[in-house]
């Protein structure tokens, strides 16, 4: 028997076809989505090898299948990057994603029905730190913390007063719509006065943490958690950062606990990520990340838009459209189509449904990554304000459209072809 073996175009036009599409709209588009990247086509490459077809249940020489030469080299290579970039005591990088890697704190460090706090959902916090339709809010008992009324930030008296209150197993510091910096050591604080767990999440802000943009949790808390795709800039994928004293619990909580063979081909990406993150360029990128979000920030309130907290810290803006005639939805789509790719998001204590709120949550690491600089941000501000101003008009939005893809083929995205 011959082997058959043709390239995708040959053996599936239909998928090939419709990664040209999503090529291309990668490549025409100014993508604003706080959580995503582009990942460098060394970080793609790995992640499309043969490590795919590996089996490897275990850790590095203790694993359940044979012909681990190869796989035990690239986890421990990705760890031993990962431990210099972050100054972490113990990694592990097995976690499919970021909400598995939280489950697997919990699986450490809690039991069902263990009361945990984070910060809720609509404040800014993420599903899986307790929110009633996740998991995590029906196995646990969540105590949810905010932020103020009067400034939309992170109110740590209430947070120190629910802790002393119900005096949770864990609690969560950590965000997916919330613009300034964590303050890690109120939040060690407090968990030390409970005598609580004090997990992080910092799946948004990894890319800034290594680069010594934002202050770093590691060595404060007890369990660090992230993502890889985001400010990070690898590929898909999960990392636990813990003290030594917790490495065994962390380990056994992702495997046998939760997952069975870790994605080889995703930990190779991680540490290709990493390597890349351990270049001097990386900590240009990711000042510029949050230089550029300052800078968007500034020109979107001169141009009158309400921006949660007032501005921003990080790499993260979330605009409160309740002073403009449009919702976040209808933001959302009108900017989609003009070629600017955002999503409709709650603000604080919004009155409005998630899946129609009052805001816009946009950010700039994947429009950094192009080597767009705060000239270009401004550009990007005026057409949002355009798009915004007259969501109905299929004339501003085409001739946006022109434009943003006039400008981003001027700034070639890395990993897009
Ligand atoms: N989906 C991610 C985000 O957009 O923030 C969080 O999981």
């Amino acid at each position: 028997m011959t082997t058959f073996d043709p390239k995708l175009a040959e053996s599936d036009p239909d998928i090939a076809k419709l990664i040209a599409h999503e090529n291309r709209r990668e490549r025409d588009s100014i993508r604003l989505i706080a959580s995503e990247n582009y990942a460098s086509r060394a970080v793609m490459e790995a992640s499309g090898s043969c490590l795919t077809n590996k089996y490897s249940e275990g850790y590095a020489h203790k694993r359940y299948y044979e012909g681990q030469q190869v796989i035990d080299a690239v986890e421990e290579l990705a760890i031993a990057r990962l431990k210099t970039l972050f100054g972490a005591e113990h990694v592990n990088v097995q976690p499919y994603s970021g909400s598995p890697a939280n489950l697997a704190v919990y699986l450490a460090f809690c039991n069902a029905g263990d009361t945990i706090m984070g910060l809720g959902l609509p404040a800014g916090g993420h599903l899986t730190h307790g929110h009633s339709v996740s998991m995590t809010g029906k196995y646990f008992k969540s105590v949810p913390y905010g932020v103020r009324r009067s400034d939309s930030r992170i109110d740590m008296d209430e947070v120190r007063a629910l802790a002393k209150e119900h005096r949770p197993k864990v609690i969560w510091c950590g965000t997916t719509a919330y613009p300034r910096t964590l303050d890690f050591n109120a939040f060690r604080e407090i968990a030390n006065e409970v005598g609580a767990i004090l997990a992080a999440d910092i799946a948004h802000i990894s890319g800034l943490v290594c680069a010594g943009v934002h202050p770093s949790p590691i060595g404060i808390a007890d369990v660090v958690t992230s993502t890889t795709h985001k400010t990070f800039r690898g590929p898909r994928g999960g990392m636990i950062f813990s003290k030594k004293e917790h490495a065994a619990a962390i380990d056994r909580a992702v495997f046998p606990g939760l997952q069975g063979g870790p994605h080889n081909q995703t930990t190779a990406a991680i540490a290709v990520a990493a390597h890349e993150a351990m270049q001097p360029s990386f900590k240009t990128y990711a000042r510029a990340i949050v230089e550029n979000a300052k800078a968007l920030g500034e020109v979107l309130t001169s141009r009158g838009y309400n921006l949660v907290t007032g501005g921003t810290d990080n790499h993260l803006i979330l605009i409160d459209l309740t002073n403009k005639s449009v919702t976040g939805k209808v933001a959302a789509q009108a900017l989609d189509r003009a070629g600017i790719v955002t999503n409709y998001n709650s603000v604080p204590f919004d009155p409005r449904k998630p899946f129609d709120p009052s805001g816009l949550r946009i950010g700039t690491a994947a429009v950094t990554s192009r080597g767009m600089g705060v000239d270009v941000m401004a550009q990007i501000a005026g057409w949002m304000d355009e798009v915004l101003t007259a969501p109905e008009s299929e004339s501003v939005v085409t001739r946006v459209a022109n434009e943003i893809s006039k400008v981003c083929s001027k700034y070639p995205a890395p990993g897009i072809y």
